[in-house]
């Protein structure tokens, strides 16, 4: 995309989530119309679907080409995803969070041209954070461009993850948090990330949709953060698939450690 085209498209997307994020202060105090998808952890509101449906109107009109891809709209990522223009959309994650503490939750919107990272946005709602950026952009949390990535081994830095995955102890998740510094469970992928980026956390490990990782993957990536699968391959963007964002120290020993021998 000309860069010209790029700064257009990166003032509007900070403009439309400034927006959602204004109408979804104004729901804080509101009763939330609140229903489980696929389980009792898994949690949307009408927020959610107003954010979607506000974001995918704004989106679709200003690019009708473009591939839309969100959590509460058309889920599912096309085959072909990786053909010109696709907006992965998170309309709110850390919907738990939402609901429960009325804060620590984001807005977030990956895009990607030809299947290529072009430009991510997450943005903080209630401690009114923005990060954004992209390869051809550099990173930014708000007006303040972020430094990249602190290569160190495992053993000198915090690591997210998701609850499940501890306590079930999957892929010798428990032998890897035995050799970092600590960890720190946010609750919301927007919020780690926003974390990552600023150097506060060294790693994330979870499990994770489309819509989860667009936008992150693009603003980690360009700061010098690899994300793979378990197993070390490339991620797909198609499906939820386990993953590790980190610096290449930290997620080569991390990689070692989850697909251990003593399986
Ligand atoms: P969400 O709030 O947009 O659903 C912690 O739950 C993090 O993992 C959040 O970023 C959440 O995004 C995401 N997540 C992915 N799959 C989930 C699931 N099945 N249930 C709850 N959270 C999920
Ligand atoms: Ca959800
Ligand atoms: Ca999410
Ligand atoms: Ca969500």
């Amino acid at each position: 995309m000309e860069q010209e085209a790029l700064y257009r498209l990166s003032r509007s997307l900070q403009k439309w989530i400034l927006e959602a994020a204004a109408y979804t202060r104004t729901q804080i105090k509101q009763p939330l119309t609140v229903s489980t998808k696929s389980g009792p952890n898994d949690l949307v509101t009408n927020v959610d679907c107003a954010n979607q449906a506000f974001l995918a109107e704004k989106i679709k009109t200003a690019y009708p080409n473009a591939q839309l891809v969100g959590e509460e709209g058309a889920g599912e990522v096309p085959d072909d995803w990786q053909q010109g223009l696709t907006f992965f959309i998170d309309p709110i994650d850390g919907t738990m969070n939402f609901v429960k503490q009325r804060a620590n939750f984001a807005i977030m919107i990956g895009v990607y041209e030809d299947g290529q990272p072009l430009f991510g946005i997450i943005y903080d709602v209630m401690a009114d954070q923005l990060f954004w950026g992209g390869p051809q952009l550099g990173i930014f949390e708000n007006e303040a461009a972020l430094k990249n990535a602190v290569d160190e081994p495992l053993q000198e830095g915090l690591i997210c993850v998701n609850t499940r995955m501890v306590v079930t102890n999957e892929a010798h998740l428990q032998e890897v948090l035995y050799q970092c510094s600590g960890v720190r469970i946010y609750g919301s992928a927007g919020i780690t990330f926003a974390h990552l980026l600023k150097g506060q956390v060294q790693a994330y490990i979870s499990k994770l949709a489309p819509w989860d990782i667009a936008a992150g993957r693009v603003l980690a990536e360009t700061l010098g953060f690899q994300v793979l699968q378990f197993d070390g391959q490339s991620i797909s963007m198609m499906r939820k698939e386990g993953m590790i964002i980190a610096p290449k120290q930290a997620i080569q020993e991390i990689v070692t450690i989850m697909n251990g021998s003593n399986d």
